[in-house]
């Protein structure tokens, strides 16, 4: 009955923007012997960076108190995009942080936040209630801005607001203080900043600082903008509500300009080529629902060209990677792959109220089925799959190391939001970075990293018993996963 209903909602049938045709860009990198990633600028913008700009964490601790310490010296901007802003004290702390900025109070830092409309807005005590002050303070400088999914429409009344999240979130992870990207998986809430395992890089550079605040100023003009009085209204510049008016223009109209950013950033970014640079940055944005895909195509690309000898450490927090992923993963990738996911007891569902207590097996079950498939094609030599556990803790990196054959080292990672499944590719706004390197202590650094996390993965227990209702369950919504 529920399937049904949201199966309605989603078949909705929209023609997407068509993809404007790809050129060809110059290889920008130094070791021109290997064709290994060249074809990377025709799919995105490249961002030329010095390895020493680029700073790895490994911590919630570390990952809160850089967030606390830039909110406390940010001179120019503060940009924020995350799924919702929680409301414990932590999270308070940062806000008064923002309040206390010198440059804040006289009105000099610009403060831009795009959170998810749905996530952002359930139960009483809201992100909206804890960014108030900040509008209050300083409205004319601050831009509150809810992510309202074009997808859920008249139904929205009639569905719990949990289920609401079913249809798409903004899920999309950044925080831009001035000049300094910090990209993550990690919502801005509580359990990010203490004990759930996540990733977090930190890069210094202008442009690539400029492209994402860019990015988040556009999704800004299709969101609903929220007021100091905690009243919604649309963008100036902007006439579609994403819930009432035509579901084709919404997503034609919103996905050209989101379209329209990308294609101009590329062009500008990667038609000449910038040398004395060891590292390059894609930014990589998937906004299923408006068209824009470009994130899935490089992945896709990315598991499908790695060649035997190669290996490739996938992190997901949850596992059920899409079934295009996962057939490119089986029949194209020659690479040995190791999986990481959360272990059931290191799932932030474990122990949650019916049906949501039944996710954690779901998971399981998923990843059993995944190691029947790769066993059926004889392939299952290449895979092996742990599960991270750590006491207290719960589990949420996502991402990919790229060790080409014959190397000790990375030389490429994805690091951001999406979690290589259904959800991410067809339904949430998300992005997440392709990092090329050839210097050798940034390599270091990521495989360490990498290292720390599969440490306390535990190999995978496929046969564990899971509860039979969990399987007409998984069956029903295996889409929205
Ligand atoms: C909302 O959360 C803030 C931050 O933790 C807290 O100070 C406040 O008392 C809460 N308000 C309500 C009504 O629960
Ligand atoms: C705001 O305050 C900062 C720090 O005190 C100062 O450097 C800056 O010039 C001030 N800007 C304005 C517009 O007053
Ligand atoms: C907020 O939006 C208004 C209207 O669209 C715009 O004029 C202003 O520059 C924006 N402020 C910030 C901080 O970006
Ligand atoms: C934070 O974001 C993730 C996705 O990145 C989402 O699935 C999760 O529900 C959020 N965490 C919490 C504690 O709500
Ligand atoms: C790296 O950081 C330094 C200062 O920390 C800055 O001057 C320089 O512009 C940055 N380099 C790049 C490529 O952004
Ligand atoms: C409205 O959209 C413009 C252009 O995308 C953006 O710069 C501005 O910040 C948005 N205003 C608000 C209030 O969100
Ligand atoms: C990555 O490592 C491989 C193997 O040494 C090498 O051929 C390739 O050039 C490297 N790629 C980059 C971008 O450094
Ligand atoms: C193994 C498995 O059941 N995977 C499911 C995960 O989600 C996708 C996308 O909806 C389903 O098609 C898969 O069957």
């Amino acid at each position: 009955m529920l399937r049904k209903f949201f199966s309605i909602a989603l078949d909705a049938t929209v023609s997407l923007p068509v993809q404007a045709e790809s050129v060809l860009y110059p290889c920008p990198f130094t070791r021109k012997e290997t064709l290994q990633f060249s074809w990377l600028p025709s799919f995105a913008p490249c961002f030329p960076v010095r390895a020493e700009n680029i700073t790895i964490l490994t911590e919630p601790g570390q990952f809160y108190d850089a967030l606390l310490k830039k909110c406390g010296e940010a001179k120019e901007r503060v940009t924020f995009a995350s799924l919702y802003f929680g409301t414990g004290q932590l999270e308070e702390n940062l806000v008064h942080t923002l309040l206390d900025n010198q440059h804040v109070r006289n009105g000099t830092t610009k403060i831009n936040i795009l959170l998810d409309y749905t996530r952002g807005s359930r139960y009483k005590n809201n992100s909206r209630v804890i960014l108030k002050p900040l509008l209050q303070q300083n409205e004319r400088n601050c831009n509150v801005s809810l992510y309202h999914t074009p997808i859920l429409r008249g139904l929205k009344r009639l569905v719990p607001d949990r289920w609401n999240e079913l249809f798409g979130l903004q899920h999309m992870k950044l925080y831009i203080f001035d000049d300094t990207l910090l990209v993550s998986g990690a919502n801005l809430s509580n359990d990010y900043f203490t004990n759930r395992q996540d990733r977090y890089y930190m890069i210094k550079d202008r442009d690539l600082a400029d492209f994402y605040n860019g990015l988040v100023k556009q999704v800004q003009r299709f969101s609903l903008r929220l007021d100091k009085n905690d009243k919604l209204q649309l963008n100036r510049t902007w006439s579609q509500l994403p819930y009432a008016d035509s579901l084709q223009d919404f997503v034609s109209n919103a996905g050209d300009l989101v379209d329209g950013y990308l294609g101009q950033c590329k062009n500008e970014q990667n038609s000449y080529k910038r040398e004395g640079y060891d590292t390059w940055i894609f930014p990589l944005v998937q906004m299923g629902q408006l068209g824009v895909r470009q994130d899935a195509l490089v992945t896709e690309r990315l598991l499908a060209d790695a060649p035997s000898g190669a290996n490739l450490c996938i992190a997901t927090g949850y596992f059920n990677l899409t079934s295009t992923y996962m057939e490119t993963l089986v029949n194209k990738c020659r690479a040995d792959c190791k999986l990481l996911m959360a272990h059931p007891n290191a799932n932030g569902f474990q122990g949650a109220s019916f049906p949501s207590g039944g996710i954690p097996d779901a998971y399981s079950l998923i990843a059993r089925r995944f190691k029947l498939m790769s066993e059926s094609l004889g392939q299952s030599e290449r895979f092996t799959m742990r599960e991270y556990l750590r006491e207290g803790w719960t589990y949420h990196g996502k991402g990919l190391w790229y060790y080409s054959p014959d190397q000790e080292l990375p030389n490429l990672t994805l690091i951001g939001s999406p979690n290589f499944g259904e959800r991410s590719v067809k339904r949430d706004l998300e992005t997440q970075l392709a990092i090329v390197t050839e210097n050798s202590r940034l390599r270091e650094e990521m495989d360490e990293e990498c290292k720390k996390l599969y440490k306390l993965g535990l190999p995978a227990n496929v046969e564990r018993t899971i509860p039979l209702w969990v399987y007409p369950m998984v069956f029903f919504f295996r889409g929205f996963f």
